[in-house]
């Protein structure tokens, strides 16, 4: 891993260095998020300024094409008129009343309208909780106490989430995290993604005590990972058979890969569905939804727990419900399904005039370009190939582009997320700036 940026364009980012050094000493790590930390790619974070539309803005006063977009949310680019223009109008008759309000009701209908799996929806304030309240949920109907995850699926920070594959046969999971206590580990079973006979292994096993199984239908936190049919089909299967949930976590495909997110496009409809992102338009607003049967056992309509002081906040709402009712009026799946489809080839043809080993992923608006060893490209199908990235050719190629102004995800496994904003010449500047990256 290189121990920082080419020198060459660090001294553009004068104003970043200092304000990374200043947060340092106020925040841990000078971020309020690792994800930001720029940790898969060495070197510092840069800190933003401003953006629009397609382009983010640093403080030094450099542009880039942003393919973050807030890692997901800003489908429509940054600051649509729609959006902006309805958080206006929220905020001229106030900011939060924690009393319920009919905007709400709105944008609840406008979830349940668009997601297959969806009849009741609560609303969070992250992804986060609401991944934590899907997976209470989930046990306090069923009466059990396991869950199974996969390697490479990220869910948020809930304690019993970050839980990593342990070594036992019995794939007990082990803390993920210091504070995270093996009791709470040893309830999550971690799996590996795409593989149907492990996961009917662990049915065999213990399938009576399974409450829920929890996955990214489309991953993205391992980089870009498709599901293979017969892996979502076992697991829609063996839930059903054994009494357990099915969850989906689609907190970055929902809203992106279509209008009902991934279940739209893969056609298996889970017992709960997670959102986030895109559902808040940019400010902080998530939700978990699915069977009405199900979703009636969260407090007050029954008896399972899940609250929160800014839930349903107006201005998120607002955003939210004026990103999903430009989704909806205005589709631009067509236009980001094109750009994907070209970026994805202009990556590839940059790859093989390199002679560099890759594998590209996509589905969608969602990308990523593996860097591999070699000689061969390998198929990456879960977190035992993915792991095997080159992260240092990809840090590589990250600030290549950052040179050239393109802003990428600051990490091997983290997906590339395109936005309705950027044009042709955007797309043919990238793959240009790829080239150049790739043959320095
Ligand atoms: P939040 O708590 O960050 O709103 O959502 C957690 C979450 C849940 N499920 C999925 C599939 C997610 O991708 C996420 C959050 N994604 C990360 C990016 N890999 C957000 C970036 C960050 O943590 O700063």
């Amino acid at each position: 891993m290189p121990d920082h940026p080419p020198a060459a364009t660090a001294a553009r980012r004068r104003a970043s260095h200092t304000a990374f050094a200043r947060a340092r000493g106020l925040i841990p790590g000078g971020v309020n998020s690792p994800a930001r930390a720029f940790g898969g790619v060495g070197g510092e974070p840069i800190f933003f300024r401003e953006a629009q539309g397609q382009w983010l803005t640093d403080i030094d006063g450099n542009r880039y094409l942003d393919y973050i977009g807030s890692w997901g949310p800003m489908i429509l680019g940054h600051r649509h008129p729609r959006v902006v223009a309805a958080i206006e109008a929220a905020l001229a008759r106030g900011t939060s009343y924690g009393a319920p309000t009919e905007a709400e009701s709105r944008l609840a209908e406008l979830i349940i309208a668009a997601v297959p799996s969806i009849e009741k929806v609560r609303m969070t304030s992250s992804g986060t909780e609401a991944a934590m309240s899907a997976v209470r949920l989930a046990r306090g109907v069923t009466g059990r106490d396991k869950i199974v995850k996969f390697a490479g699926n990220y869910h948020g920070h809930g304690d019993s989430l970050l839980v990593a594959a342990g070594s036992s046969a019995a794939t007990l999971g082990v803390p993920d995290s210091p504070g995270v206590t093996a009791g709470t580990a040893r309830d999550t079973l971690v799996l590996e993604y795409n593989d149907p006979q492990e996961l009917e292994d662990c049915f065999g096993r213990e399938g009576d005590e399974i409450a829920a199984v929890l996955l990214e239908p489309v991953v993205g936190n391992m980089g870009l990972v498709r599901p293979e049919p017969e892996f979502l089909a076992a697991a829609r299967r063996l839930t059903r058979s054994h009494g357990a949930l099915l969850v989906f976590d689609e907190v970055m495909s929902g809203f992106r890969l279509a209008l009902g997110g991934a279940q739209e496009i893969l056609g298996v409809v889970p017992d709960l569905t997670i959102l986030g992102k895109i559902v808040g338009g940019g400010l902080p607003l998530a939700a978990y939804g699915g069977r009405a049967d199900v979703m009636d056992h969260v407090l007050p309509a029954g008896k399972v727990f899940q609250a929160g002081t800014l839930a349903g906040n107006p201005l998120a709402v607002a955003a939210g419900t004026a990103t999903l009712e430009e989704l909806a009026e205005r589709p631009p799946y067509g236009q980001l399904e094109r750009h994907g489809a070209a970026l994805e080839a202009g990556f590839r043809a940059a790859a093989a005039a390199a002679g560099l080993p890759v594998w590209v992923a996509r589905v969608g608006s969602m990308l990523t370009m593996f860097f591999q060893p070699g000689p061969e490209p390998v198929p990456v199908r879960g977190w035992k190939t993915a792991s095997r990235s080159d992260k240092a050719r990809y840090a590589a190629f990250f600030w290549a582009m950052i040179d050239r102004g393109v802003y990428l995800p600051c990490s091997q496994y983290e997906a590339l997320f395109l936005s309705a904003a950027l044009t042709d010449a955007d797309i043919a500047a990238t793959i240009t700036a790829a080239h150049e990256s790739l043959a320095g």
